[in-house]
């Protein structure tokens, strides 16, 4: 923007009551930058600031710039690139992700899929695929990129130009599942690593899931770095983001974190098409401006992009700052009409505005209006914005993209309130889309949707190929080739629990017992990665921040108050246990980083999340699934679990549920243990299934903070607890008239009724329950464990009924099946007063068993 645009913008702002003044003051300021240069301007500047924040001027500088490209074309770098064929090549990625999408909905209405999304990224894909994305081989560890889901079509239509994907699976968009019978490999929706486990790495389709995984990604590669575990120096993380997304609190929640931790390996491409799905992002004001603000008040480096290389000529000939000041005064919604209408509109309506504005037009075509770029659109000014991302120090940086929705898509969509939802073109608009991208693809093959790849020798492949080389290869691409860790033997750690000999303990102190042990296993160790969310002390855990500290970027630059204790409070750069504060969200991001270190890295990593129950599943049960999505391997711990165990606490801390939603997730194996044996064998098992069979399963464990006595685990017993039940005692003389089944902290209750049965001649087995959802699942051993007992069955957990309801359908026939639960509201009363409540002490599991046998 030329200096004088500048001045008269910054003249409209408001009232100036001495004009000439202000004149002599710019003058002076303008002198400056010209006779001393841009870096003593912003000396002298801040010095002055420092003046202006004194409590009796009371000012601070506004976040928002003008509506204008950040990087200015005199700092624009020579584009790298071949431009004519990086356009043509991103016109048939256009084209086969359109055809992809219209074909699939043609052939099946019902299947679904989006063609405007793609077609407004799809100029920032291809920049990023042709000269930034690096992929991971011998020599660097690659790039990680987030893709926005469902632009999923355009990084397929790329896939099959490398020669990744066939024209057959292009046909088989959406339907992976009759695909094969096809011969073909189906297409999922949207990034699913678990359905299509050598392309997609991270799974983005719920929106928000992808931004604050990105962060934590970033912030864990620093944390392989630190920890001197791998070094991933020089390499980035890259989303692609919608400007929609960014309303989700999950987007949105951990930017102070991203700029707190200096993550200059991380750039957010925000594609502000300014739509959603519905309608305008903000329609009635700019979503630019707004996340300007946001982005800048987190301490991120923000990057506009908001005009193409034709808009250069007219800000340059703008002598009067009329563009600057009409886009002030446009919002949003405007600007969509803007892009749904052709030139004519645009040049009677935006340029129409005034004599300055009309002026800049006149020299230009209908067409030519039309054809003016918003800078997400043109390649050149996108590789100058991500170039000037990828050399930023010190700061994340987010690149907020200004582009059309349905891009190309003409009068059948291109920034149309309904476009997020076309699947359908007739032929006139395939052929206007052929036509506006130059395809070389006859009436006959644009009509009947025809996938075009050009000759493997004609320039444009080569040229593809040769790029993708030269950044190492093809991506996405998930890899799984990892070294197996090796676990130590359970004796080696965990003979407290095993041979426990009746020692009272709660399993949470057993488990953080057990995780001090393995943190000092010199092979399995470094590989741990404990994560809590401001509650280790709650846990015990605070011996640990010593023993192996606390994460931090910035090591320990304080006395810690608590310095001369033993448990004292230690942050380090080589720290270990990462504390993400009260964040939920942030942690069990976080894990997923962890836990999927295997893959994304090939280094694996082992987290341990420990948390209140409560706040899991429940509160960030949608991050879970896309965790087990991304083939998590790692531990998450639901301690304080139940509803009983936590006296006091009340209906919003205690957890009913955890167990109900955790076996809705097919990779995940839940368990409830009651004894620390059990815990200990389960986490074992757990670890030797992640670590050195490599199974892409995660594991839940509940712990309790409940003090009871720990009995020995006999050898015999551990295959029962990893398969989810075993015949613990029998109580009373003579055959046993009922079984009851428990599970966690209730099993001890189960234990008191069984004695006071006892004690009234009714003789009983007890069956300690370590996991309702793998008994469920293997059903044959559910039968075969419930048949080798007798009588009425009761079966008592600290959850809702629904849990143990999950194995009625194995149990034997002729026998009945009572279950007891803490179904209902949890309430703030003691641990017995609450067991009474809810019908689950021994009391009422004691009436139950006996209401069975009358
Ligand atoms: C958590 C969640 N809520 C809703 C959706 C459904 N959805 C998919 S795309 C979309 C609109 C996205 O808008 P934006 O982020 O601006 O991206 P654009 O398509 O405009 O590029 C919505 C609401 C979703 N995928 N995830």
């Amino acid at each position: 923007m030329a200096d004088q645009s500048i001045t008269r913008y910054l003249a409209d702002q408001g009232g100036d009551a001495d004009p000439v003044e202000t004149t002599e003051w710019r003058d002076a300021f303008q002198a400056l930058v010209a006779s001393q240069g841009p870096a003593r301007a912003r000396f002298i500047l801040d010095q002055l600031a420092v003046l202006a924040r004194h409590p009796a001027v009371a000012w601070s500088p506004e976040l928002v710039t003008p509506y204008v490209n950040t990087v200015p074309v005199e700092k624009q770098p020579v584009f790298p690139g071949d431009l004519a064929i990086e356009e043509k090549l991103a016109s048939l990625m256009r084209w086969n992700a359109l055809a992809m999408v219209v074909r699939a909905n043609t052939a099946y209405g019902e299947l679904g899929g989006h063609i405007a999304s793609y077609a407004s990224a799809a100029d920032l894909f291809e920049v990023g695929f042709n000269h930034f994305f690096r992929a991971r081989n011998d020599r660097h560890g690659g790039d990680l990129v987030f893709f926005q889901p469902h632009s999923a079509p355009g990084v397929y239509a790329r896939a099959f130009l490398e020669g990744r994907l066939t024209e057959d699976d292009l046909a088989h968009y959406r339907q992976e599942i009759t695909a094969p019978d096809a011969g073909a490999r189906g297409l999922s929706s949207y990034p699913h690593p678990w359905l299509m486990p050598d392309f997609w790495q991270f799974p983005t389709g719920s929106m928000g899931i992808g931004p604050i995984s990105s962060i934590y990604h970033a912030r864990f590669m620093r944390y392989l770095t630190h920890r001197q575990l791998l070094d991933c120096e020089g390499r980035k993380v890259w989303g692609v983001f919608g400007d929609g997304e960014m309303d989700e609190p999950e987007s949105m929640s951990a930017l102070t974190l991203a700029s707190r931790e200096k993550l200059d390996n991380l750039v957010w491409v925000v594609n502000c098409n300014l739509q959603r799905l519905d309608g305008p992002v903000r329609g009635n004001g700019r979503i630019v401006d707004e996340l300007e603000k946001l982005f800048r008040g987190a301490g991120w480096n923000v990057i506009k992009l908001l005009w193409g290389s034709d808009w250069d000529g007219l800000f340059a000939r703008d002598a009067t700052g009329a563009l600057v000041q009409a886009f002030a005064h446009t919002v949003d919604g405007q600007m969509q009409t803007f892009a749904a209408k052709d030139g004519r509109f645009n040049r009677d309506n935006f340029f129409g505005q005034n004599e300055a504005l009309a002026r800049l037009a006149q020299g230009m075509t209908d067409e030519q209006i039309d054809r003016l770029k918003r800078g997400g659109h043109d390649l050149v000014k996108i590789h100058a914005a991500y170039d000037a991302a990828a050399k930023h120090r010190g700061q994340p940086t987010v690149i907020l993209a200004h582009t059309k929705k349905g891009y190309g898509m003409g009068a059948a969509g291109q920034g149309r309130m309904t476009t997020h939802s076309q699947k359908k073109l007739d032929d006139a608009a395939l052929l206007e889309f052929r036509n506006r991208f130059n395809l070389p693809i006859s009436d006959d093959q644009a009509t009947s949707l025809a996938f075009f790849k050009p000759a493997a020798d004609s320039a444009e492949m080569e040229y593809l190929h040769a790029r993708r080389e030269a950044l190492g290869g093809y991506l996405p691409k998930r890899e799984t080739a990892c070294a197996v860790v090796p676990v130590p033997d359970a004796a080696a750690y965990a003979q407290f629990a095993l041979q426990a000999g009746g020692k009272e303990m709660s399993t949470t102190m057993a488990f953080v017992r057990l995780l001090g042990a393995l943190l000092k296993d010199p092979q399995l160790g470094p590989r741990i990665v404990p994560i809590v969310a401001d509650e280790a002390r709650t846990f015990g855990m605070a011996n640990l921040f010593k023993q192996v500290g606390i994460y931090s970027s910035a090591g320990q630059s304080y006395e810690p108050e608590d310095i001369g204790s033993v448990l004292s409070y230690r942050e380090a750069l080589d720290g270990q246990i990462l504390e993400e504060g009260i964040s939920e969200a942030g942690a069990i991001a976080s894990w997923t980083a962890a836990a999927t270190s295997y893959s994304v890295h090939g280094h694996a990593m082992l987290p341990f999340y420990i948390y209140y129950s409560m706040f899991g599943f429940q509160r960030v049960g949608d991050a879970i699934w896309a965790a087990a999505d991304q083939r998590a391997r790692g531990f998450l711990l639901g301690a304080t679990s139940g509803r009983t165990t936590l006296g006091g606490e009340g209906l919003q801390h205690q957890d009913g549920s955890s167990h109900l939603v955790a076996a809705t997730i097919p990779n995940c194996k839940a368990y409830d243990p009651a004894f620390a044996g059990e815990m200990a064998v389960i986490v074992d098992r757990g670890m030797r299934e992640m670590l050195v069979e490599q199974r892409d399963v995660f594991y839940y464990v509940t712990l309790m903070n409940e003090n009871y006595a720990m009995p020995d685990l006999p050898a015999e017993a551990r295959e029962g607890v990893i398969r989810g039940g075993y015949r613990f005692a029998r109580y009373g003389q003579g055959e046993p008239r009922v079984t009851l089944l428990g599970s966690g902290a209730i099993l001890t209750e189960v234990l008191k009724a069984a004695e006071q049965l006892a004690a009234d001649g009714i003789a009983s087995e007890v069956l300690s329950i370590t996991s309702w959802s793998e008994l469920a699942r293997d059903g044959g051993y559910a039968t075969q464990l419930l048949a080798g007992t007798g009588g009425p069955l009761v079966a008592a957990t600290d959850y809702v009924r629904m849990v143990p309801e999950a194995i009625r359908a194995f149990v034997p026939q002729g026998r009945s099946y009572t279950t007891l639960g803490t179904d209902g509201f949890g309430r703030s009363d003691t641990r017995a007063a609450l067991r009474a409540f809810f019908g689950v002490d021994s009391v009422s599991i004691a009436q139950a068993a006996r209401d069975a046998i009358a």
